[in-house]
Order: C-alpha cells, then sequence, then structure tokens
C-alpha cells in the first residue's frame, strides 16, 4: 500500500494553560495557532480558545484546541478540577 493510501485518522485534543497573569499564556497560544506576537499586555477576561491544526507521522490530524483561562477565572465560576486535562505531545517547530 502506497502512502496516500494509508488511512487517515482524525483526532481532536484539548490544551489547557494556566498559570498566574502575565506570565505568557495568551502569547504562547497566539504564537502558537497564529505565529504571531503582540507586545502590548491586555488582560484575558473569562476564556479565548485558539484552534490548530497539525499532521503529525503516520497520517494523523489532530485538531488542537488550546483553551487560554484568564487568571480570574480559576477561582470564579471555573472550578479546575471539572476541565478535562490531556497531556499531549506535541511537535513545535521553531521557525
Ligand atoms: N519578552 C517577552 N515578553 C513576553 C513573552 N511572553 C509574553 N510576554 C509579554 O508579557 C506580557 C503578558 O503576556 P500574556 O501572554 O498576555 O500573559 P497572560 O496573562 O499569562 O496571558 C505581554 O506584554 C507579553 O507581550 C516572552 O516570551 N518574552
Ligand atoms: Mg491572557
Amino acid at each position: 500500500m502506497s502512502d496516500s493510501e494509508e488511512e487517515v485518522q482524525e483526532r481532536q485534543l484539548k490544551i489547557v494553560l494556566l498559570g498566574d497573569g502575565a506570565s505568557g499564556k495568551t502569547s504562547l497560544a497566539i504564537r502558537f495557532a497564529q505565529e504571531a506576537f503582540g507586545k502590548q499586555y491586555k488582560q484575558t477576561i473569562g476564556l479565548d480558545f485558539f484552534l490548530k491544526r497539525i499532521t503529525l507521522p503516520g497520517n494523523l490530524n489532530v485538531t488542537l484546541q488550546v483553551w487560554d483561562i484568564g487568571g480570574q477565572t480559576i477561582g470564579g465560576k471555573i472550578k479546575i478540577k471539572t476541565l478535562h486535562l490531556q497531556i499531549i505531545t506535541i511537535y513545535l517547530s521553531i521557525c
């Protein structure tokens, strides 16, 4: 069987970014998902999320959902223990 005939698998994975305010969570998410970096600090209110599709070896298409949680949210409505955390290995290519 040639490569093109190999079965393509689809996965959805969620990454939740946690950390102190102004520690760089939003910058990391934007850099990863949009390949951009903004120097201006704007506090995340509530929750933002970013999507990025990557292809891993073995014809595995992965849709990553990056959840970027505002610092004030953790002590508020969202209880962190209710979030489903998945630890994954990401292949980050640094240009
Ligand atoms: N020099 C430098 N500044 C950064 C880096 N990551 C984030 N920042 C800056 O630190 C500030 C807070 O970043 P932000 O991503 O909004 O933090 P968050 O509150 O954890 O989401 C912003 O002004 C960013 O531009 C980094 O790797 N290097
Ligand atoms: Mg933020």
